[in-house]
């Protein structure tokens, strides 16, 4: 199934939990850079959201996976408005109860943005690895694992596949203020990070955990960006959060 923005078709798929009532919260799950949705830590974080009772909507940001739009011109406030349509999208389905976001890296730190903007209708958020980094290596000018003049950014990138990125992906990138957006919310959040992450270093998750008012952080000795090592504690870590969110429910 498409959700359209202005014209462009992300591509999302929801499933519902497999047993259970009627009625129940939902989790929207966004993959990372050059990510898509059917990626081995997105889709095993989103069966476990299933089995515990939650629906869960997957998504193909611009310029990712079968959403429309060209990689090239992806950019964070693309994503970000991307993801204020799926919130909304998500809030009119009149099966959803709660609404809670998880993000994997440059999806963990878009979730992060649009909690902040939706922070009165957002239960929870789950930034996985959450590359916190990128406003800040944009205005040094060290992306992708090269260096550029900050003040004078390229026209085009080049990513580590060869994928070519335009330099409007830094110029929004240096406008970003995390700190802001981590002190706009102030609902519960579990940051999840592998302490051998060679993409995002995990000082980056332990910054943001800290920094939030109500977060909880689980780090996965070993293990590196895509979980590759240790998927199931992650996916665990993930699980008994969520237990946890259902738990105070329960208790309210
Ligand atoms: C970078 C390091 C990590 C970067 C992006 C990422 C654009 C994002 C990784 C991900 O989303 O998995 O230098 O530059």
């Amino acid at each position: 199934m498409y959700i359209t923005e202005d014209g462009i078709r992300l591509n999302a798929c929801i499933e519902r939990p497999t047993a259970g009532p009627e009625k129940c919260p939902m989790v929207v799950v966004i993959h990372g850079f050059t990510g898509h949705m059917e990626e081995r830590h997105i889709l095993a974080v989103s069966k476990r959201m299933n089995e515990l009772g939650f629906a869960t909507l997957r998504v193909d940001m611009y310029g990712h996976g079968h959403s429309d739009g060209e990689f090239r011109r992806h950019t964070l406030y693309k994503w970000l408005t991307n993801a204020l349509t799926v919130i909304d999208y998500a809030r009119g389905l009149d099966f959803v109860t709660d609404l809670y976001l998880c993000g994997h890296s440059q999806g963990g730190l878009t979730v992060m943005l649009a909690a902040a903007l939706k922070h009165d209708v957002i239960k929870g958020v789950i930034p996985l690895s959450p590359a916190c980094m990128i406003p800040e290596m944009a205005r040094k000018g060290e992306l992708l694992g090269k260096r550029f003049d900050p003040d004078h950014i390229p026209d085009t990138l080049e990513s580590w596949d060869g994928r070519l990125l335009d330099g409007n992906y830094v110029r929004v990138a240096q406008a970003i203020d995390v700190e802001r957006a981590i002190d706009r919310y102030a609902g519960p959040v579990l940051i999840v990070h592998g302490d051998e992450d060679e993409a995002v270093p995990v000082e980056f998750g332990k910054r943001a955990a800290a920094a939030y008012r109500n977060a909880q952080l689980v780090l996965i000795p070993g293990d590196n960006h895509c979980y590759d090592r240790h998927l199931d504690r992650a996916v665990d870590a993930v699980g008994a959060w969520l237990k946890g969110r259902l738990k105070a429910d329960a208790a309210r």
